[in-house]
Order: C-alpha cells, then sequence, then structure tokens
C-alpha cells in the first residue's frame, strides 16, 4: 500500500450516496463481486475496496455506501470528512422521486467539507423501459447550476447488467481531489473509527454494522 498522493499507489475516499432504493448496494455489489446479489435495506453503511486507475497510476477506492433512507440521511455529512469524490445514484426509472433525489443531492452539495470534490451521478436503472435519460436528469437537476464549482458528470447505468458500472468510477477515478490537494482539511488518519463511533454513540449502528 502507497502513500496518500504518491505517483505510485493512491488512495481515496469516495462517498455512495443516493436515496434508498436507487441501486447503491446492488451496484456496488456487480462491481465487486460481479454478481446480482438480493440486497436488503442498507442499515447505517457498508464499505468496499475497489481499485480503479488514473493517469499517474492505480487509485484504491474506499466506497462508503451509506444507507439512504429519511432517518439516514441526516448522517451522510458525518461522512463528508476526506471524502474526495462523489457518486449520487439516482433511479432513473422512478420519475415519482427525482425531485426528492435532486433536493438531498442540492443539500449535499452545499457541504463546505465536500467543496470542489467532483460528484459523479450515476443514472441508474437504464434497463428499465422508459427510464429518464442522462441528458433529461442533467436538465431535469439542472446541474449545469448546482455543479457549477466542481467537475461533474452523469453517468447512464444499470446494476443489474453492469453496463456503465465501471466507466462511473473509472470517472470519479479520474476527477479526484485529494483532500490534502487544497488544504481545505487535514487528514486524519482515524477518520473511519471516529465516524463508527459517531454513528454508534448515535445508535445508528450496532457492533455487528462496523467494518472494524
Ligand atoms: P439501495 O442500496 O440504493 O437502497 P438496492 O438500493 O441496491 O437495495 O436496490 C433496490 C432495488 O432496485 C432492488 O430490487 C434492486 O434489485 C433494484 N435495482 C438496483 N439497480 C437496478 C438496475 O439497474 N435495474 C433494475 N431493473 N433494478 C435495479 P428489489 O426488488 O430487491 O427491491
Amino acid at each position: 500500500m502507497g502513500q496518500r498522493g504518491s505517483a505510485l499507489q493512491q488512495e481515496a475516499r469516495v462517498l455512495l450516496l443516493g436515496l434508498d432504493s436507487a441501486g447503491k448496494s446492488t451496484l456496488l455489489y456487480k462491481l465487486k463481486y460481479n454478481e446480482s446479489v438480493v440486497t436488503v435495506p442498507t442499515i447505517g453503511f457498508n464499505v468496499e475496496m475497489l481499485e480503479a486507475r488514473r493517469k499517474q497510476g492505480k487509485v484504491d477506492l474506499t466506497v462508503w455506501d451509506v444507507g439512504g433512507q429519511r432517518n439516514m440521511r441526516p448522517h451522510w455529512r458525518s461522512f463528508h470528512q476526506d471524502t474526495a469524490g462523489l457518486v449520487f445514484v439516482v433511479d432513473s426509472s422512478d420519475r415519482g422521486r427525482l425531485d426528492e433525489a435532486r433536493r438531498e443531492l442540492e443539500k449535499t452539495l452545499r457541504s463546505e467539507l465536500l467543496r470542489g470534490r467532483p460528484v459523479v451521478i450515476l443514472a441508474n436503472k437504464q434497463d428499465v423501459d422508459g427510464a429518464v435519460t442522462a441528458t433529461e436528469i442533467t436538465e431535469l437537476f439542472n446541474l449545469k447550476n448546482m455543479c457549477s464549482s466542481r467537475d461533474w458528470f452523469v453517468q447512464p447505468c444499470s446494476a443489474v447488467t453492469g453496463t456503465g458500472l465501471q466507466e462511473g468510477f473509472q470517472r470519479v477515478a479520474h476527477l479526484l481531489k485529494y483532500p490534502s490537494e487544497d488544504n481545505i482539511m487535514p487528514y486524519h488518519s482515524h477518520s473511519i473509527s471516529n465516524t463508527v463511533n459517531y454513528l454508534r454513540s448515535k445508535s445508528v449502528i450496532s457492533t455487528g454494522n462496523s467494518p472494524d
């Protein structure tokens, strides 16, 4: 394992957010194990390591998949620290919840701790007939305006077929911004355990959900 920010091997924390049922857990397992799994709603979070290519070499992405239920959303912000890039998953087949997704994304991007961090929006469930396209999401979310101070990209994908998933994470790997690159905040080597302890103290997760 190399040093953070070195030319040889880099590590970065990527936050995977989206409303409940957007397909976050499905796509993470598809990417990691190329398997379709029966998912259960994420209580707390899942953490997976993915490897991606970058111009300067490989990067190990620590992907935090945080539950998207209404009662989890206030806790999203405790995962913002040390995040190098955001992946926001949208259920493109659920037109009735697009505005809710837009509002949550907008709220998330207001976080000072995510200032300047790139965001890749995954327009998931493209395999479903009638799903809104990446172009429609770009317009409906007014992304040019919402993301004017950061790099952003909308990637159509399907977590079920796997189409577009690699491309989405490859894109985020290319756009990553390391916390140390702009000195917005110091890197805390114990931030993961801090976050876990925080959530435990809030009774959001039980000991069994902890990655340590
Ligand atoms: P979440 O982790 O964002 O809460 P899940 O979402 O990964 O649990 O997925 C919620 C439901 O959407 C699951 O179906 C899952 O199979 C389905 N899903 C996820 N991605 C896709 C996709 O790309 N296409 C289609 N057609 N379905 C998808 P169930 O039926 O188990 O609730």
